[in-house]
């Protein structure tokens, strides 16, 4: 008893030590992780031309949505289960869906309302009422400015920022694309990201930066939106790394860092046809509701965020093909996380490594609430008893994120015939882990952290779904 009390006093310090030096999220961060899953929107002159990546010479006449709705967008992010839209600013044609003062190619020189329109007012506004959150794509490379290549287009790029960042109201996500290629003189840009930084800290202290190496969020190394393995650590390593060409392998982008030196979790983008921008002749390769909802399982599913790229047509509408997708996922969503059969059950801590410990009976990990945990050592078990025989085929885990992410192995069993026998086997947890398998019938589960950066796990939820 004596060594035993010793030995889990030690644990603690060690745990204590450790626990205090790892990367944790902002508070902003925390509320992107909340933000889970949201939309893109691709429009500009490339959905009138056809193009993906628009030369920047396309002529202001083109752009001419004949009947705009940012309603019917945000009506169908929400039936998706959508928390927020994200859109296309200026692409790399630098075509501005905004009136800027800083460009002479806008929607301003288009005859779209009679240039008296704004793609972003009309969305900024329809989000609001949808209670949906909002950020912007605001392509770093300009096919189009005539000071692109030069050190002027810094500062171009630094008012166009500002403007956008004090016009709209509060923005979650700024979004940078690391595509970099010449302008319209043929030349580069060496952009002053630092300087781009300062100004989105200081405008828009909430919004969560996106680009490969963050700060906010990093790109998830692939345009499939999915964190291939089930290994999603929320932190990178960036020194010596730069956005675009120069940033991390992908498959580091994709798994993260164990130990890396700062939080910049992982976003992953996809469109929901086999292009970012509309055209006509993909209206038949749109996504199905099936492969939609297994994305959203291979990406907020291993802790990541999920980027869903939807193309509004050449009407300024989500075509009825799209949409008809997007609420099937929605609906996929809603009925697969609707009843918790761990809901409202008070469940056993058993701790199997100091014997005399005694059993705890724990509540913060079924109150929906992710700001409550569990403190749980390795090896110890977490039973839980659904006081009948039930099926479910799937489990969800909750790491408390707020104090960082550390647990990189765990077990699940379920009891049959007398026996524990296991089900499942997976590395991370981080912000939400959604675990799939064959429909199990059993009363008893057990889920056992085997292994974790600090020697503990913070748990904030677990929940059971058939
Ligand atoms: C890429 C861009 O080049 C594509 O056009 C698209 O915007 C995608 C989301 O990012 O880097």
């Amino acid at each position: 008893m004596k060594y035993c009390l010793a030995i889990c006093l030690l644990l603690i310090d060690c745990i204590g030590a450790q626990a205090q030096s790892c990367p944790k999220p902002t508070p902003a961060q925390l509320e992107w992780h909340d933000t889970e899953f949201y939309f893109f929107f691709h429009f500009g002159p490339n959905t009138f031309t056809n193009l993906e990546w628009g030369h920047g010479t396309e002529a202001e006449d083109l752009f001419n949505p004949s009947a705009l709705d940012c309603n019917q967008w945000c009506r169908i992010a929400k039936q998706a289960g959508a928390k927020g839209v994200i859109i296309t600013a200026k692409h790399h044609d630098g075509f501005c869906l905004w009136p800027s003062k800083f460009s002479k190619h806008t929607v301003r020189e288009s005859p779209w309302k009679n240039g008296e329109g704004d793609v972003l007012r009309e969305l900024a506004e329809a989000a609001k009422k949808h209670d949906l959150k909002i950020g912007f794509y605001l392509s770093p490379w300009d096919r189009n400015h005539p000071r692109y290549g030069t050190s002027e287009y810094n500062d171009v790029y630094a008012q166009t920022l500002t403007e956008l960042l004090t016009g709209y109201g509060d923005l979650f996500e700024i979004w940078w694309d690391g595509a970099n290629g010449e302008g319209p003189n043929g030349k580069k840009q060496v952009y002053d990201f630092h300087r781009f930084e300062k100004i989105a800290a200081g405008l828009q202290p909430n919004a969560v930066i996106f680009s490969d190496i963050g700060p906010g969020c990093r790109w998830a190394g692939n345009e499939q939106g999915l964190i291939l393995t089930e290994t999603n650590w929320c932190t990178l390593d960036t020194a010596g790394y730069k956005r675009g060409e120069g940033g991390p392998p992908v498959d580091t982008l994709n798994q993260g860092n164990v130990r890396g030196a700062h939080w910049i979790p992982a976003e992953c983008d996809v469109s929901i046809r086999p292009g970012w921008f509309y055209h006509p002749e993909e209206d038949q390769k749109v996504k199905s509701p099936d492969q939609l909802f297994d994305i959203y399982l291979h990406s907020v599913g291993r802790g990541a965020n999920l980027i869903l790229n939807v193309p509004p047509d050449r009407s300024g509408r989500i075509h009825e093909q799209d949409s008809a997708a997007l609420v099937g996922m929605g609906k996929l969503i809603r009925e697969n996380f609707q009843n918790n059969l761990l809901h409202g059950r008070k469940r056993e801590l058993i701790h199997r490594l100091c014997l005399f410990t005694p059993k705890r009976i724990v509540s913060s990990l079924n109150d929906g609430d992710r700001m409550t945990y569990e403190r749980v050592g390795l090896s110890h078990e977490m039973q839980f008893d659904l006081r009948r025989h039930r099926k479910f085929s799937t489990l969800v885990l909750r790491e408390y994120i707020p104090e960082g992410q550390h647990v990189s192995t765990f077990k699940v069993e379920v009891k049959k015939g007398g026996k524990w026998v296991e089900i499942a086997r997976s590395t991370t947890i981080g912000a939400r882990k959604i675990l799939k398998f064959p429909e199990q019938k059993a009363r008893k589960i057990r889920v056992t952290i085997l292994a974790s950066n600090n020697g503990e796990a913070l748990l904030s939820e677990v929940e059971v779904y058939r």
